[in-house]
């Protein structure tokens, strides 16, 4: 029997506006998408080109999850986002040209060639950068959320992971101690159906990944990973009452991985009935969907948004490209905070 709460999909226009969304913020929510999709699209042309060194990888099918969720954060915020949450880099405002330059190891990108891929994050947009041992950031937000109650800072954290990530050792050191502290932490489960070969029933024994919530004394959610509004609006509660001093909350996307684990893998250990099913659910589709019946989307300002995004992502393919590789003398800069940066509010 499930523990966690399972969230409603959300219905009206009116329920929507309710929720603190208006009109322009459901279609920059809908620009969000594309432009999520698009940056890992064009990724994936430039790294089949040879232009992208090391692997490649993409969130198709997470998009929802992670706008949803990005979009309820506040601005002081802070994330720590994975490979699968794209969607996070974008909401919180990294520039598309800068994600191409961070892909293709150029100086302009965060991580100013010193990393690659996803490997990327701007402190001064409140995102962490994440590292391939996945759930080890965890324990890196609870300390942020646990700095911002020593400091008496109104901020939250939010930390995301994965089906597969949920069953390392930091994933329940980092919930245990939230727990017992009652920190303004939000955690993000990307339930993605499947760790790179692995599926669900070989990853964890409960019905849902949100029902251990329960066990470290704060609430779980399972929302539809695939409905933007829904995450959105479960999202803006669990950040909100972490805000007020209620705790954290386990909110659980239920999405699927639609590509293999990385560019180099052709996923064919996937059902291919599973992958049709999920297909019928392709969050952007229904996004749309959604804004033609309920909040009057026409095919006007569709393709108009469409145009917009198709310029904005070529113009970010040439700006990464003319950005140079980093200077080898540029090596140690940056790989250390300086004192002076360590205590800077975002948004200043
Ligand atoms: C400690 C560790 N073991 C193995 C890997 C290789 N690896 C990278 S991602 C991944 C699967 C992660 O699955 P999940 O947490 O469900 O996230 P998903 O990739 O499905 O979004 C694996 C095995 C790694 N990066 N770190």
């Amino acid at each position: 029997m499930a523990l966690a709460r399972e969230a409603e999909p959300v219905g009206s226009l009116h329920e929507i506006r309710e929720a603190g969304l208006a009109r322009d913020d459901l279609l920059t929510i809908y620009r969000h998408l594309l432009v999520t999709r698009g940056v890992e699209e064009r990724g994936h042309i430039l790294y089949r080109q040879g232009k992208i060194p090391g692997s490649f990888y993409t969130g198709r099918g997470n998009e929802a999850a992670a706008v949803g969720v990005a979009t309820a954060m506040g601005p002081h915020d802070v994330g720590a986002p994975l490979h699968r949450d794209m969607g996070v880099q974008i909401v919180r405002g990294v520039e598309p040209w800068r994600i191409f330059a961070n892909y293709m190891g150029r100086a302009g990108g965060p991580a100013k060639g010193k990393d690659g891929n996803v490997h990327m994050a701007d402190d001064h947009l409140g995102l962490i950068a994440m590292v391939s041992h996945l759930p080890a950031v965890m324990p890196v937000a609870v300390g942020c959320a646990l700095a911002f109650r020593i400091r008496e800072e109104a901020r939250v954290a939010v930390t995301w992971f994965g089906d597969g990530a949920s069953a390392r050792g930091d994933t329940h050191e980092a919930m245990n101690f939230a727990g017992v502290r009652r920190l303004p932490v939000v955690f993000v489960c990307d339930n993605n159906h499947w760790a790179y070969s692995t599926p669900s029933h070989l990853e964890y024994a409960c019905d849902r990944i949100a029902d251990r919530a329960q066990a470290y004394g704060f609430e779980g959610v399972v929302v539809d990973g695939t409905d933007v509004l829904a995450v959105y609006r479960e999202a803006g509660r669990a950040i909100e009452k972490a805000r007020a001093g209620g705790g954290p909350t386990l909110l659980e996307c239920e999405t699927m991985r639609m590509e293999g684990h990385a560019a180099h893998d052709d996923a064919s250990y996937v059902p291919r009935e599973m992958l049709e099913a999920w297909a019928e659910r392709d969050p952007i589709d229904r996004f749309r969907a959604w804004l033609r019946e309920h909040a009057g989307l026409t095919e006007g300002e569709e393709d108009d948004l469409r145009s917009d995004v198709k310029r904005l992502l070529e113009d970010a393919v040439r700006r990464a490209e003319e950005s140079p590789l980093p200077e080898p003398e540029t090596a140690l800069e940056g790989v250390y905070a300086e004192p002076g940066e360590l205590d800077v509010l975002h948004f200043p």
